[in-house]
């Protein structure tokens, strides 16, 4: 088996109706749900933050969702509050068929350090131990699908391909947020990176 379906982020804070709702996230459940029925390996990853995540625009006094902050590993958007452990926002979408995962990997759990990425926390060194996993089952090529394709997808995929991983994402697959440009440019770093983008 060298093949795994990498579903990012598909939970409902991040669909219409959620705290950081992407537009038309919701719409990519059915599709997805048909790759992972035929995928190899499939595995979840779930954005999952403690209550006063340094992530949260409301853990920054004088600060607004969606401003950027300066933080020890870097700059960092900050957001509303989101996908916090074990809330119903942090619950995968009701329609994605989650039965069919391998591993599920949550990431974002360390106070002081967001992930967008599923290999690594944002100060780009953290592993979250993913990588490990797809080695020892010898994965050695991904398609990444879910949200958001500018932010956790992009991450995502940017850490795969420099980890020697073959890349493919399903921007058909994918939604984005799209603030200040962002898509734009995930899309042309990826593309840069040789990422195939389907
Ligand atoms: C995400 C912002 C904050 C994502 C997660 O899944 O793309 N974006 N946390
Ligand atoms: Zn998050």
């Amino acid at each position: 088996m060298t093949h795994a379906l990498l579903v990012i982020d598909v939970q409902n804070d991040f669909c219409p109706g959620g705290a950081l709702a992407v537009p038309d996230g919701d719409s990519i459940v059915p599709g997805i749900n048909s790759l992972m029925a035929d995928a190899p390996a499939v595995i979840l990853t779930q954005d999952w933050h403690p209550a006063g995540h340094s992530s949260f625009a409301s853990a920054h006094p004088g600060k607004s969702p969606m401003e950027l902050t300066e933080m020890p590993y870097g700059p960092q958007v900050l957001w509303p509050d989101h996908c916090i452990q074990g809330s119903p926002g942090a619950a995968f979408h009701s329609d994605l068929h989650i039965d069919r995962a391998d591993l599920i990997i949550r990431k974002g759990f360390n106070p002081a350090i967001d992930s967008y990425s599923a290999f690594f926390e944002n100060d780009r060194t953290t592993p979250t131990g993913l990588e490990g996993y797809l080695r020892t089952r010898g994965i050695e090529t991904l398609t990444l699908v879910g949200l958001a394709t500018d932010f956790c997808v992009n991450y995502s995929a940017l850490d795969a391909a420099r980890l020697g991983f073959q890349v493919t994402v399903r921007t058909d697959l994918c939604r984005a947020i799209d603030f200040d440009g962002s898509l734009d440019a995930a899309l042309d770093g990826m593309r840069n990176s040789g990422i195939t983008l389907a």
